[in-house]
């Protein structure tokens, strides 16, 4: 019975106020990440979301998801000069200059309609234009979604220059585009609905590597 609590405890959290917190790993080896898993084999529309802290200066993987036919099904990168790279099967759109803080938290908020193909990022309350990425693709199949590392294969493929260093938390994903109203929400720490592929609160993860879970002060703390 305890055995089964806390396989519970471990695979399925609620992370409210927490974060991961990714060191560095210089030497590529460790490879600290985290595995999500999705109750899903088909994603047509998605929003995903989460907030990063990061003073690294150079590309680092924010969001990589792959099917065994594409590494990168579903992939947010950042590179140094705070432009962020979408990518949707086998199309890409890379978003130039974004202000992104480097000493502060950076919310960001992805959506995708492969109906139409329109696609659109949300940064720190401001957003894009829509653009055109994977118009009439699905990701279909065995799903693995990494943060920490960014999969060249499914499951794996990880490139050290790839790798994100710094904290990660609140990320949700849902299979749809969420509303204005409500990214703008998320945005500014107000109340939404949490993802229903991927819930902060109701986490399926796996930690490898030197990932910590701790505090996390996106949110501001009561102070005692
Ligand atoms: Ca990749």
């Amino acid at each position: 019975m305890l055995l089964l609590l806390l396989l519970f405890y471990v695979y399925f959290s609620d992370l409210s106020g927490k974060q991961f917190t990714f060191p560095s790993d210089p030497k590529g080896i460790n490879q600290p990440r985290v595995a999500l898993r999705a109750n899903t084999r088909l994603i047509t529309v998605m929003t995903v979301c989460l907030r990063f802290f990061s003073q690294l200066n150079r590309m680092q993987g924010l969001f990589s998801l792959a099917t065994r036919d594409h590494s990168n099904a579903l992939m947010l990168n950042k590179d140094a000069e705070g432009s962020y790279k979408v990518h949707a099967g086998d199309d890409t759109y890379i978003f130039t200059k974004l202000p992104t803080n480097r000493m502060d938290w950076n919310s960001v908020c992805w959506t995708w309609d492969s109906r139409t193909g329109l696609t659109q990022l949300w940064l720190n309350g401001l957003r894009t234009s829509q653009k055109l990425v994977g118009q009439n693709y699905l990701v279909n199949g065995d799903l693995s979604i990494i943060v920490g590392q960014e999969q060249d294969a499914y499951g794996g493929g990880f490139d050290r220059n790839d790798s994100f260093e710094g904290d990660i938390t609140d990320l949700h994903m849902w299979d749809r585009v969420v509303s204005a109203c409500d990214l703008r929400s998320y945005m500014n720490q107000g109340s939404f609905s949490p993802g229903n592929l991927l819930n902060w609160n109701n986490l399926n993860f796996d930690v490898s590597g030197n990932v910590s879970i701790q505090d996390a002060d996106f949110e501001e703390p009561v102070c005692q």
